[in-house]
């Protein structure tokens, strides 16, 4: 009888694998034990904390009496506000109590932004964050998602206005977000590349399943909305209709752009929530979801844009401010911004010419 083959096992390359951790990797990362690198490192061990417990809370929503459903108020976007939304909300809130880290908090859910108190003589950052990215999903065992921007907080804020948030996408230190799928993942940056990091429900870690994820430079998949079709800027359209005739498009679209936006991350394509007639700057936060997903799409060789301009150069007005998002594979965000200028390019030429009563 012929002997079994025996395969050696790689017991150190696969040790090295599941010990990494997320907190491991950050401290990697920065190559250094510095007070900065510390701080890095614990801020996203605490964002891997509200991650580990949304994701207990969302495994077991369907068996527990009271949590899914709405609430019966509606927030700052004048939103229906979910039970989840709450939950995930004071998640966040509850981790970064004691920590001396992060002194103010501002998310979706909050008109203005929360201050912890007993943090703010040395915490000296922000965190940024929608607690539960693509709400639609929540009561119907889809995949959700959180996305987070940590800031360095600038001055005391004596007014409490929150006024130095309002600057560049550069301005973010981290970015990145949770998914709650079939399992639970961690992706972010530091500047620093991209990483993604499961969760292992039976260490309770997340553990780094990927390094420096490269956006495709050009993916099939579009990811919008088309109810919205006839709500859209004709230059959008016209890129819609475009990709219908064209072999080799497909279309993909979740209702949580975290997940829309991870399957473009790792496969390419692009996303886009445009203007609405309803809606002329869209639906998506600049704050805390366009610009985290600019800062970690663009650290990956991608791009985000507004249509007329990157998102990392938009300056914030205000806090729950919107921007038009279009999102993903540097080519295929190129190629959505042509229709744009194309069409602004002929609208322009056709005032001129109604200036100059040429005929049209
Ligand atoms: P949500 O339902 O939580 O508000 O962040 C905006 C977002 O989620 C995205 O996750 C999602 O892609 C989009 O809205 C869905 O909006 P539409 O129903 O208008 O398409």
């Amino acid at each position: 009888m012929a002997e079994a083959v025996q395969h050696p096992i790689d017991y150190e390359s696969a040790l090295g694998r599941d010990c990494t951790t997320l907190s491991r990797h950050v401290l990697q990362q920065l190559q250094s034990f510095s007070a900065d690198a510390q701080d890095l490192s614990a801020l996203m061990s605490r964002i891997a904390l509200a991650g580990k417990l949304i994701s207990r809370h969302l495994s077991r929503a369907g068996l527990m009496e009271g949590v899914l459903g709405f609430t019966g108020d509606v927030n700052v976007q004048g939103e229906s506000v979910k039970k989840l939304d709450v939950y995930a909300n004071d998640v966040f809130i509850s981790v970064f109590k004691q920590s001396g880290l992060v002194c103010r908090l501002a998310s979706e859910e909050m008109e203005k932004p929360y201050y912890i108190p007993e943090n703010c003589p040395i915490g000296r950052y922000t965190l940024l964050y929608d607690p539960i990215d693509g709400s639609s999903n929540t009561d119907i065992n889809m995949s959700l998602g959180s996305i987070f921007a940590i800031r360095q907080q600038e001055g005391n804020d004596l007014d409490g206005e929150a006024k130095d948030l309002l600057q560049l996408g550069s301005k973010q230190i981290a970015a990145g977000y949770i998914l709650y799928g079939p399992s639970t993942m961690l992706v972010y940056s530091i500047g620093k590349g991209v990483h993604s990091f499961t969760l292992d429900p039976s260490l309770g870690e997340f553990i780094l399943s990927e390094e420096n994820i490269q956006l495709p430079q050009h993916g099939s998949v579009y990811s919008v909305n088309e109810g919205n079709f006839w709500q859209w800027d004709e230059s959008i359209r016209e890129y819609i209709r475009y990709v219908h005739r064209t072999e080799g498009y497909t279309a993909r679209y979740s209702g949580a752009m975290v997940g829309d936006i991870h399957r473009i991350l790792v496969q390419g394509g692009v996303f886009l929530y445009p203007g609405t007639v309803k809606k002329p700057e869209g639906k998506i936060r600049l704050l805390y979801e366009s610009a985290p997903l600019a800062f970690l799409v663009e650290q990956a060789g991608g791009r985000a844009i507004t249509g007329t301009q990157d998102i990392m150069d938009v300056v914030p007005e205000k806090l729950h401010q919107r921007t038009p998002l279009i999102i993903g594979s540097k080519d295929d965000v190129a190629l959505v911004e042509s229709f744009i200028q194309r069409h602004a390019q002929a609208q322009e030429e056709k005032n001129i010419r109604a200036q100059a009563r040429i005929p049209q």
